[in-house]
């Protein structure tokens, strides 16, 4: 762990100079809503790694963050810019707002970015829903993006950050209006391999989309070799695998593999927090009142994230080693997320009826085997219960990074605990001396969930000790994001304006 967030500002600065920080994403760090008292307006954080850690970097920086408003105070409190200055408590950065009517997040959000786009990325083709009006309002929705970033670039040079799968068509709009804007791009998801993102019908357009950035971020460099020979075979872009860049029309994309993480210190120092030791004794009486060991797991209800692969699982610990009834329990956090679509209802649906089925099966008076926590929990609750917990079980079938797998590390201040991973995430590349699990065998899994729950104290510690180690910051990655998009910038010709040819094509408009 080497960067501190102090050390950003500097960079940025020293790499970027006079350009003005823009990040653009579809979730915004903060949202106003309605308080309990009548006509007063509070202000909310919404849960999630990236806007947490992005959010002291533009404090630190200043400028702007550009996003969805989708916060129903949100409009009473900006200006006639839709703009709003923020942290509320300490205005050091603008917050510009994005409008989405109803028919833009059921087709733009839900349809898809997340009936399409998700599912293919994630290698269940079987679950896209392709319609021509998701494509039509997601094709404005992203030019509606690329226009309020343009507007707050105000004419002037700028750094633009766009994030994730949402935004996959921003930057070339943005582009053919600024061609000396630089764009950096970071893609949060798996990028399929080619023989599943040729099915998709707008595939052209995605990767044109794309290669308007400057830089291509992905937490793996599968994931950029995919995107690579996707840009080469479905678009005829020249790929450079050597420099791991691609050129089309002119304009030459540098695509990294910029592995994410998390806020060490601050799981660290919630986690030791003075009173926590009792609280995880209250825990412990409440959920596994017979003592034994506990296991957590914490996952957006997501068919990603194979929870029910988890729970067949378990279930077959507790049929075949019967040692493990009343000895240990299990407390999966799973907060509903995108409800409204199918497949995520009945994911939701089938867990609730597994949960019930096996505590049906091996619960007893006293002790409830499974506790599904279908609520989203404070920060402060997340770590306790990760310090708390004898082993975390992550079983994703697909996932770009997994936090969850970093935060629970990052929380192990007892060194007692043992994480189970699955292969299929990308933390799996980092963190080796984790358990490394196959989610679409259960029995193989059963059998590495036994040996986790007895492995000795001293081999815990032993790969505790060494997953910490290697352990790097959300700064770290952040330094490593400017970094490398900085030497692109620094490596054009003088005037510091992309070369190439940037038309916007008939039917991305
Ligand atoms: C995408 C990629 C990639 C969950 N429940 C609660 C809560 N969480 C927080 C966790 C963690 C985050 O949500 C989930 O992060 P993941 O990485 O596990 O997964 P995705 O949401 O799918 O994220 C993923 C990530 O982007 C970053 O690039 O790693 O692969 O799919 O931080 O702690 N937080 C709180 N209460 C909850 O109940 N406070």
């Amino acid at each position: 762990m080497s960067t501190n967030q102090e050390g950003l500002g500097p960079l940025f600065r020293r790499l970027f100079p006079g350009r003005r920080f823009i990040v653009v994403s579809n979730r915004e760090p903060y949202e106003h809503r309605w308080s309990e008292e009548v006509g007063e307006i509070a202000v909310r954080r919404p849960a999630g790694g990236l806007t947490s850690a992005l959010d002291p970097l533009l404090q630190n920086l200043g400028g702007t963050w550009v996003a969805w408003g989708s916060g129903e105070a949100d409009a009473a409190v900006v200006d006639k810019e839709n703009r709003v200055l923020v942290p509320p408590e300490n205005s050091s950065y603008t917050l510009r707002r994005v409008w989405l009517t109803q028919h833009d997040i059921h087709r733009y959000y839900l349809g898809f970015a997340n009936q399409f786009l998700w599912p293919l990325c994630h290698l269940r083709p079987d679950l896209t829903r392709i319609r021509s009006r998701y494509w039509e309002r997601y094709r404005r929705v992203n030019r509606r993006f690329a226009e309020a970033t343009l507007e707050e670039a105000r004419g002037e040079e700028a750094a633009v950050w766009v994030q994730d799968y949402h935004l996959a068509l921003t930057p070339l709009f943005i582009r053919a209006r600024r061609p000396d804007v630089t764009l950096a791009h970071f893609w949060h998801i798996p990028w399929p391999p080619i023989d599943i993102f040729r099915l998709s019908p707008q595939a052209p357009y995605l990767l044109r989309g794309l290669l308007a950035n400057d830089l291509m971020g992905f937490h793996l460099q599968a994931f950029a070799d995919n995107f690579l020979r996707c840009a080469h075979r479905l678009i005829g872009a020249e790929v450079d695998w050597d420099e791991h860049t691609v050129t089309l029309d002119g304009h030459t994309c540098h695509v990294c593999a910029l592995p994410i993480s998390i806020d060490v210190e601050s799981f660290r120092e919630i986690a030791s927090r003075p009173g926590t030791e009792e609280q995880m004794e209250r825990l412990r009486a409440r959920y596994a009142p017979r003592g034994g060991a506990i296991g957590v797991g914490v996952d957006r209800m997501d068919y990603s994230k194979g929870l029910p692969e988890k729970f067949k699982a378990l279930e077959f610990l507790w049929e075949r080693y019967p040692e493990f009834r009343e000895r240990f329990t299990y407390i999966q956090v799973a907060v509903p997320s995108r409800s409204d679509i199918e497949a995520y209802d009945s994911l939701s649906e089938k867990v609730d009826r597994q949960v019930w089925e096996i505590n049906d099966r091996f619960g007893t008076d006293a002790w409830r085997p499974i506790h599904l926590i279908k609520q989203s929990l404070p920060a402060e609750r997340l770590a306790i219960l990760y310090r708390m917990a004898d082993i975390c079980i992550v079983s994703s079938l697909q996932d770009g990074m997994n936090l969850v797998a970093k935060e629970y590390v990052a929380s192990q201040i007892d060194r007692q605990g043992v994480l189970l991973l699955s292969e299929f995430t990308g933390a799996a590349e980092e963190m080796k001396e984790a358990i490394l699990i196959n989610p679409y065998a259960p029995e193989d899994f059963a059998l590495l969930v036994r040996d986790a729950l007895t492995l000795p104290l001293e081999e815990r510690r032993a790969r505790m000790d060494a997953l910490f180690a290697g352990m790097r910051t959300i700064f770290d990655w952040m330094n490593d994001v400017f970094t490398d998009w900085g030497g692109v910038v620094s490596g054009r010709d003088g005037s510091g304006v992309a070369r190439g040819e940037f038309a916007i094509p008939a039917e991305m408009s």
